[in-house]
């Protein structure tokens, strides 16, 4: 349930960008943060190996005005996706109010996303929070690689190893480019919000 302060009036919501490592979660992160540096009151926050990869997560605070009289900021989360970091991910879904999995379509990582969901399902219910009760997009990225002759999964194939029972929202994407990074932004935030003032109001 998101943070709210009734007093100050402000509403803090937490998103989190969850999927296998190398998915390219930061990449959206990084996109998002170069695109919309007016509604993003501080640095987005990294917190990284030595090659890049997540170690804790990455934060970005992104303000989305008011809405019935309070203050909405959106934290923007990811997890560090490598197999060994489950016990920091499951910390940084701590509180969690809406999420984005961010697929890889690589044909090589086929059984990496359906691991890395069915672990999700199992790390919200460490919490009592259901997968399938929970604000979630699908996003199959890394969609540019169609036009290289790295394999990549179909939509089709995509939607039915993670999609079949969810049936939730799904984007193709590129991080990368930026090919529906903001779509799948908006999406999870309007799911959340109106999940959330359901819950509020
Ligand atoms: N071709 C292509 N490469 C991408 C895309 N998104 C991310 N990448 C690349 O994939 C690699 C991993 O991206 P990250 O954003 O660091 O992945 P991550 O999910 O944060 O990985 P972890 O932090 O280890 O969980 C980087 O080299 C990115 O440039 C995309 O849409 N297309
Ligand atoms: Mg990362």
């Amino acid at each position: 349930m998101a943070l709210i302060n009734v007093k100050s009036k402000e509403v803090q919501v937490k998103i989190v960008y969850y999927g296998p490592g190398r998915g390219g979660k930061t990449t959206n992160l990084e996109y998002i943060n170069s695109k919309y540096r007016d509604q993003i009151k501080t640095e987005m926050v990294s917190l990284k190996t030595h090659d890049d990869r997540t170690l804790f997560f990455d934060f970005l605070p992104f303000d989305v005005g008011r809405i019935k009289g309070f203050e909405v900021t959106i934290q923007l989360y990811t997890v560090p996706g490598q197999v060994k970091y489950n016990a920091t991910r499951r910390l940084v879904l701590r509180g969690v109010d809406g999420i984005v999995f961010v697929a890889d379509v690589q044909k090589d990582q086929r059984k990496k996303n359906i691991e890395s969901l069915n672990q999700l399902y199992e790390n919200l219910e460490t919490y009592n929070l259901d997968l399938f009760k929970m604000p979630l997009v699908m996003q199959y990225n890394k969609i540019d690689l169609r036009k290289s002759n790295i394999p990549i999964l179909s939509s089709q194939i995509l939607q039915k190893d993670l999609n079949g029972l969810l049936k939730v929202p799904a984007f193709e994407a590129s991080a990368l480019t930026g090919g529906n990074v903001i779509p799948t932004l908006k999406k999870i935030i309007s799911t959340t919000l109106g999940s959330i003032q359901d819950q509020m109001f």
